[in-house]
């Protein structure tokens, strides 16, 4: 008998405990030291050390820290797994995962405490020279290789039916879909001044309503591969000769542009930080690059590991690749515009956005957002670039 024979959530004197029964042999020593640092809306993050060593312990409760409402502890199996095939298709990229326990829905992993969380690295205008390259080579093997061409058929057909996620399939079917059009439930929170600004370009136009549907439609619809699905760049961890990428507990099967969208909408978020505080041009001109860089690698990076491991002669055809890829470009510009709009319009902000002039940092967002996502199908990442 043991007491994480039972969920409950954990506090920090309960996870030391369940460190020195679930993972004997890490330590050294007994004498250990666990602190919370999860700093998420949803899930409990506590590191334990023992001065010399440590490790990560990411707990899921039946409540998100913020919230009275339960919610399914599947997503912390889901998460598991989830980290568990990102690290073999993508071992750099992925923390030691050293044990999950399904029981206490606490994933035991390698500390990455020597990178940082990438959201503020950018907020002081850190330029990482490596970054494009390495969230490219990210993208396209987990995106690529859980797809058509990379699982056998019926592979990708269970994890079509595994990997779905109804709880988080309805947060963001409501925060980043629905609400920032409609404030159906009277959930936006709108910055005081920007209310006319918002209603007319959101709410009443409905050219805009009609290509958010289909974008919503593709994401709840499109079973394409196994996507990350909340890869903000408070996901992503860094160092200038490493990057490291957490927090897949939105992972489901489905279109790769979201997962490329919502890295290059937290870049134009770091963009438009520096333009909207010290104007740092070095940084800006980083930003601009990064994006271009992440379009070609990615087209290009997909098209040769296509070539590669492609074995059905029906998806080999030039034409039919050319097509598969363009249309991730064309999501992935469209569901940026949704995250660059979703992220001003909720509850779930970003810091990038505390700065002084808010008021027209997020109109500029805005404009660049409905344009992206209006002119997603003709869109390159050099137009994106033109029009920042
Ligand atoms: C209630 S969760 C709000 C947001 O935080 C997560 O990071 C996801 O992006 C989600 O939409
Ligand atoms: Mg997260």
């Amino acid at each position: 008998m043991s007491r994480f024979d039972h969920h409950f959530r954990m506090r920090e004197a309960d996870c030391i405990d369940f460190v020195k029964e679930k993972v004997p042999g890490f330590f050294s020593n007994n004498d250990l030291k666990c602190t919370e640092i999860g700093d998420g809306n949803i899930n409990y993050v506590f590191r334990v050390s023992d001065g010399r060593k440590s490790l990560i312990v990411k707990h899921a409760d039946a409540y998100f820290r913020d919230s009275s409402k339960p919610k399914s502890v599947d997503r912390s199996h889901l998460e598991s797994e989830m980290l568990m095939i990102e690290k073999e298709l993508c071992p750099k990229h992925i923390p030691d995962i050293y044990y999950y326990d399904r029981t206490m829905c606490a994933i035991v992993m390698q500390d990455i405490g020597d990178h940082e969380n990438m959201r503020y690295a950018l907020i002081r205008h850190e330029i990482f020279p490596e970054f494009a390259h390495s969230i490219s080579s990210f993208l396209i093997n987990t995106l690529i290789r859980t797809g058509i061409y990379g699982l056998p058929i019926e592979k990708k057909r269970e994890y079509e039916s595994r990997y779905t996620n109804h709880d988080m399939c309805e947060i963001s079917d409501r925060l980043v879909f629905s609400e920032p059009y409609t404030n159906k439930l009277g959930s936006n929170v709108v910055t005081e001044g920007n209310e006319e600004f918002v209603r007319e370009k959101l709410y009443e136009d409905s050219e805009l309503r009609y290509e958010v549907g289909i974008l919503k439609n593709a994401f709840q619809s499109k079973r394409q591969c196994l996507i990350h699905g909340d890869l903000h760049s408070g996901s992503i961890f860094i160092r200038k000769d490493s990057m490291m990428v957490l927090d897949p507990e939105f992972g489901i099967m489905g279109p790769a542009g979201y997962d490329v969208g919502n890295v290059l909408a937290h870049l134009i978020f770091a963009y438009h930080n520096s333009r909207f505080t010290d104007k740092n041009s070095a940084f800006e001109e980083w930003i601009k690059e990064c994006i271009v860089q992440i379009c070609d690698d990615f087209i290009n990076g997909s098209k040769e590991l296509i070539e590669e491991i492609n074995t059905d002669k029906m998806y080999s055809g030039k034409r039919f690749i050319e097509e598969y890829i363009g249309d991730i470009m064309s999501d992935s510009f469209g569901y940026a515009g949704t995250e660059l709009i979703r992220r001003i319009m909720g509850s779930a902000k970003v810091r990038d956005l505390e700065v002084p002039d808010r008021i027209n940092a997020e109109r500029e967002i805005i404009d660049l957002a409905i344009k992206m996502i209006k002119n997603r199908r003709t869109m390159s990442g050099d137009q994106v670039v033109r029009l920042m």
